[in-house]
This record gives C-alpha cells, sequence and structure tokens, in this order.
C-alpha cells in the first residue's frame, strides 16, 4: 500500500537515527572485549572510560535502538494491516521527544558524566540530563500506543466478525507492556532518582530504585523481544514458502506475554536482602510461566517451517532443515529470522539456569550473564531490528540493496561471533569470572598480584567472537546506508511478507479482545507486586537510605574532602574494580 510522505520520513529517522548510533553501540563492544581479554590494561582508550563505554554501550543498543525501532516498525505494521494511517502530527510529537531525550541522555554520557550503566542503580549518581533525557524518551514512545489505539477501535468498528490481524495485536501488546512497565521507570526517575542526583534529597531508598527498576527492567526484554516474534508468526513462514501453522497459537502467545512478562521483575533481585523468600519465590514460579508463550511459539515456528519444508519437497523427520532459503538475496529477511531463532534456543535454554533461585547464585554477576543475553537481545532481537530496518527502507523507498550478498551473509556471520563469545563468556563466568569488570586492569594483566590465568582461554573466545560480531555489525551499517544513499528505482511501497494459515480456524472471541487480558493482567501485578514494594519501602538501609556516590570514588560525594586519602589508596594499588552490581 501507499503511505504518506510524512509517515515515511518519520519511520526513515526512526530506523535512521539509533542505526547511525549503533556504530558507537558497537564500537564499545568490541572495546570491551579488548579491555577484558587483558589486550588494554588501561583504564580508558581514546578518553572513554570503561564504565563510560559500556553504559553508552547498553544505553544506545539496549533502550535507544530497541525504542525507536518498535515505534517506527509498529507504525508501520499498524498502517498496512488497518489500512489507516497513524496520525501525523503525534507521530513527529513522538519522534521528537524520543530524539532530544536520546540527545540529553547522550550527551551526559559521552561528557562522562553518567558512568552508571544503563540498569543506573543508585546509589551511583548520573547527571540529572541523563534522567531526564531517559524520561522523555520513554514518554515520547508512549504517544503513538494511544493513536494506534484509536485506529484500532475505528477498525473494529468497521470489521466486527473478524480476527483482529495477528501482528497489529502483537505490536498493540507490546506497546501496553511498555507502557504499563514504564509507569515505573518514570517513577523511579522523576520522584526518586531526579530530586536525589539534583541535591534536593540527601539519600535514596536503593532497594525501592531497584525494585521498580526491574519492575520495568524485566518487561524491557519483552519489549525488546515481541516485535522479533511479531516477525516470526506473520512473516517467517511466507519468506520460507510456506503458512503459519496457527494463528490461534499466536494470539494465545501474545496474551500470555500481556500477563506474566512484568509480574517476574524480583528474579533479578534474588540476592536483594530486604525482599523476603516468598516474594522471590513466588515470582520465580511465575517466571517459568512465561516459558509457555515461548514454547508454544518454538512449536508452532517449527511446524510451519516443517510445512515450507514439506512443500519444498523435503523427506524424513527433519529433512525440511535442508529446504529452506537460507542464502537467498531476494529473501534476505529469512536469513536474519532464522538465525535469530536458532540463537534464541541457547538463549532461552541458559535463561533457565538464570530463572532458577538456586541456580542464579552460581552465575549472579559473572560473565555467564551477559553470555547468555547476548544469545536473546543481541539473538533474535538485534537481527529482528537489522533485518527489518533494511527490508522496511528499501521497500518503503523503492531502492535496491547495496551489496545484495553480503546482506544476506551478515546474519550467519554474526551468529559465528556471538557462538564464540558467548561460550567464552559463559564458560568464564562458570569460573568465577566477573562482568561489569574492567578485567585488563587486574585479573588479565599478568603483572598484576590479581593475575587469574584461567580467565585467558575464556576472555579470548570473547575476544574472537567480539571481533567476528564487530566486523558483520559493520558490514551491516555500510550495507544499510549504502542502500540509504542510492537512488530509487522504483517507487516505495509499504509492503510485508505476510503469512496465509494452514488453517482457517474459527474466531475465538475471548482472543479477539483486550479487556479480560488487561483486567487479569491487573490482578496478577498487584498480587506478585504489593508485598515486593511493602518489603522494599519497610528497609529503606541506614539511615532514610543511601547518599551519593560518583562511579570512581568509593566515599559519598558529599564527604570528599574526607574521601580524598582512600581514594589514593585505591588508584595506587589498583585492586579494585569498581563495583557497580
Ligand atoms: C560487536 C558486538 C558486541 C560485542 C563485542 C559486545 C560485547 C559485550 C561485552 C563484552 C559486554 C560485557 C561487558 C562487562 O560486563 O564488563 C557487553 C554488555 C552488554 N551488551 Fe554487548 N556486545 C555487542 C553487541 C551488543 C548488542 C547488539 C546489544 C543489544 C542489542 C548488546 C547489549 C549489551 C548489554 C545490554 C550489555 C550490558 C551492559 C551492562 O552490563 O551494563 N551488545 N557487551
Ligand atoms: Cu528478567
Amino acid at each position: 500500500m501507499q503511505i504518506s510522505k510524512s509517515i515515511k520520513r518519520v519511520i526513515y529517522w526512526e530506523l535512521g537515527i539509533p542505526l547511525a548510533l549503533l556504530s558507537i553501540g558497537i564500537y564499545h563492544g568490541l572495546m570491551q572485549v579488548i579491555y577484558r581479554a587483558g589486550v588494554l590494561r588501561e583504564a580508558a582508550f581514546a578518553k572513554l572510560d570503561y564504565y563510560q563505554g559500556l553504559t553508552l554501550h547498553g544505553v544506545i543498543n539496549a533502550v535507544v535502538l530497541t525504542t525507536f525501532f518498535s515505534v517506527a516498525f509498529g507504525h508501520a505494521v499498524v498502517a498496512f494491516h488497518l489500512k489507516k494511517e497513524p496520525n501525523k502530527k503525534l507521530a513527529w510529537i513522538s519522534f521528537w521527544l524520543m530524539t532530544i531525550g536520546t540527545v540529553m541522555a547522550a550527551w551526559a554520557m559521552l561528557a562522562g558524566k553518567a558512568s552508571v550503566l544503563y540498569t543506573f542503580y543508585p546509589p551511583l549518581k548520573g547527571h540529572p540530563l541523563f534522567y531526564l533525557g531517559t524520561a522523555l524518551l520513554i514518554v515520547g514512545s508512549w504517544i503513538p500506543l494511544f493513536d494506534w489505539a484509536r485506529l484500532y477501535r475505528e477498525w473494529k468498528r468497521e470489521n466486527r466478525d473478524q480476527k483482529v490481524p495477528l501482528a497489529v495485536l502483537g505490536t498493540l501488546v507490546n506497546h501496553i507492556i511498555w507502557f504499563v512497565c514504564t509507569l515505573a521507570v518514570a517513577y523511579e526517575v522523576l520522584v526518586l532518582l531526579l530530586p536525589w542526583a539534583m541535591g534536593y534529597k540527601p539519600t535514596v531508598n536503593v532497594t525501592l530504585a531497584r525494585t521498580l527498576f526491574w519492575f520495568f527492567g524485566h518487561a524491557l526484554v519483552y519489549f525488546w523481544l515481541l516485535p522479533a516474534y511479531v516477525m516470526f508468526y506473520n512473516f517467517l513462514p511466507k519468506l520460507a514458502g510456506g503458512k503459519l501453522f496457527s494463528d490461534t497459537a499466536g494470539r494465545i502467545a501474545a496474551f500470555g506475554f500481556l500477563l506474566f512478562s512484568i509480574p517476574i521483575g524480583v528474579h533479578h533481585q534474588f540476592a536483594d536482602p530486604s525482599i523476603t523468600k516468598g516474594v522471590k519465590m513466588f515470582q520465580s514460579i511465575l517466571t517459568s510461566a512465561v516459558a509457555i508463550p515461548s514454547f508454544i511459539t518454538a512449536f508452532t515456528i517449527a511446524a510451519s517451517l516443517e510445512y515450507a519444508g514439506r512443500r519444498r519437497g523435503s523427506k524424513g523427520l527433519l529433512g525440511y532443515f535442508g529446504k529452506l532459503p537460507y542464502l537467498d538475496t531476494s529473501k534476505f529477511l529469512f536469513a536474519y529470522l532464522i538465525c535469530g531463532l536458532f540463537l534464541f534456543i541457547f538463549g532461552g535454554l541458559t535463561g533457565l539456569v538464570n530463572a532458577s533461585s538456586v541456580l542464579n547464585n552460581t552465575i549472579h554477576n559473572t560473565a555467564w550473564v551477559p553470555g547468555h543475553f547476548h544469545m536473546t537481545v543481541a539473538g533474535p532481537v538485534f537481527l529482528g531490528i537489522i533485518g527489518m530496518s533494511l527490508y522496511l527502507y528499501s521497500k518503503t523507498a523503492g531502492k535496491r540493496i547495496f551489496m545484495p550478498k553480503v546482506a544476506v551473509i551478515i546474519p550467519y556471520l554474526w551468529t559465528i561471533g556471538i557462538l564464540i563469545f558467548s561460550t567464552g563468556l559463559s564458560w568464564g563466568g562458570l569460573i568465577g569470572e566477573p562482568r561489569r569488570t574492567n578485567l585488563g586492569m587486574t585479573y588479565l594483566n599478568p603483572k598484576h598480584e590479581l593475575f587469574t590465568p584461567e580467565w585467558v582461554p575464556t576472555t579470548m573466545l570473547g575476544l574472537l567472537g567480539g571481533i567476528i560480531m564487530f566486523i558483520a555489525g559493520m558490514l551491516f551499517l555500510v550495507v544499510f546506508f549504502g542502500t540509504m544513499m542510492r537512488k530509487s528505482k522504483e517507487e516505495g511501497v509499504l509492503e510485508f511478507p505476510v503469512s496465509e494459515t494452514v488453517h482457517n480456524e474459527k474466531l475465538v472471541p475471548l482472543f479477539n479482545t483486550f479487556k479480560p487480558w488487561l483486567v487479569t493482567m491487573a490482578v496478577v501485578l498487584a498480587i506478585a507486586y504489593v508485598p515486593a514494594f511493602m518489603d522494599a519501602t519497610k528497609n529503606p538501609g541506614p539511615g532514610a537510605g543511601a547518599p551519593r556516590f560518583s562511579p570512581d570514588n568509593p566515599m559519598p560525594i558529599e564527604n570528599k574532602s574526607s574521601a580524598a586519602p582512600a581514594v589514593k589508596g585505591v588508584n595506587e594499588s589498583k585492586t579494585v574494580t569498581v563495583a557497580k552490581q
């Protein structure tokens, strides 16, 4: 279909800005593996410090890129499936709020005033503009949901007995999750952190801030993932040359995420002392419930791929894997999605270890954790985002892909990189290698008394995998911006490879409406989170909470004068790796 120039332009900017920033994000990924392997034994390189780089890496890759993309993709999905255009003015207001917020946060990070990592746990204090910028980015990303909901209601009125298109359902579910979970982080930022960072309040309740953060933070991972799920259900079967096995399964999975993706955030706080065992136990069990929509998806997509393979003449139990269009440049998006799906198997399995409160003790804050989540957020999420960005841009702009053969190889190269990288980090984690630590300063420096030779092979694997990922990432940027620089060859249209379904399943009213699900969502949330917030409020820590700390100093900011000797000691011995977890 055709959409207006104005909406096209919003989409292009929302794809292009975060991808341009990705060059900084990926550069710091490479730097981290270099420091960690002990190749660099400095606190900083090119005037950018390890933690400053790690903050830029986490914020750009995992927050800015994912949020901009989800909004752009949502505009396209809603417009395409409902045949209704989003409101131009609102789309631009949302874009500008997100962009101004990003610029503010980027300035604070690049100026070295907010090296607090993307989790910005207090008592580490960042510059107020960092918090304000993040809040603006979030508020900007709320706006489209209300506009899409209006289009959805209009469409419903005109199409009473029809199923809501699955892609639209997934997009709305995703942004409802996002709206609800970001309310908590907005409260954390605006009510707890900003007044404290600006000096109006002397202390902050660290546990409460962390609990609010993870109310948001776990749901955030589903916000990352759901656009990829929309692609797996709606586009992957068609790209593979088949049909979607069950569309009802997709609806059940989407509503399952609505219920279970928020009330499980405490599984990131198994080691927080102020939260009682019962709350941890309950949320640990609910975490297992989230495996249900994931398994539904895994089986449905596998069945759809099998259907595609058999249509192409495959034989035997698993023969269909041999018949898929892995290197077909005209279907390059298939390669991105199938690689993402493959990585997700390992991401899911390692995630089960994290989710078990007992096993979690073994891997908590070790390199295992980034080993795990690069197979999710840098797996299906990232590959879905970059593959779809290229697809969406080239279709709507009517441009041919720059270097199509390279475009189709990139996801395989990335996958090989991640498999090596994550093997190194996971193995390292199991033998105690810490995450969020500039290992080159101490543990991976042979001249240092803390040198730990067991971590040489693990960090070397991390380095090798990281270099391959870096090359693949840079090649993608060349392909994407190379495509942008080309002249349009044909008229651009908004088009998606939409899959038909194998069976024409009956419309089940329960899976065609939001109301009962939203009510149940509120009930489950209250049961899971009221006790958690009560625990956190009851235990603010000694005094009324913690004072402000800067990332490079173990003494509170207010006590600078008395801290001077201690800091000197730390710098001299270089034995302390700043603990930020
Ligand atoms: C060239 C590619 C990449 C490399 C080499 C790389 C490497 C790393 C390493 C070594 C860490 C752990 C550092 C530490 O804990 O000390 C890390 C953390 C992280 N990475 Fe990546 N990464 C890459 C791409 C990505 C992508 C594409 C995403 C997301 C879309 C991502 C998201 C994250 C996040 C969220 C963290 C956690 C930051 C924190 O602990 O605060 N990375 N990365
Ligand atoms: Cu989680």
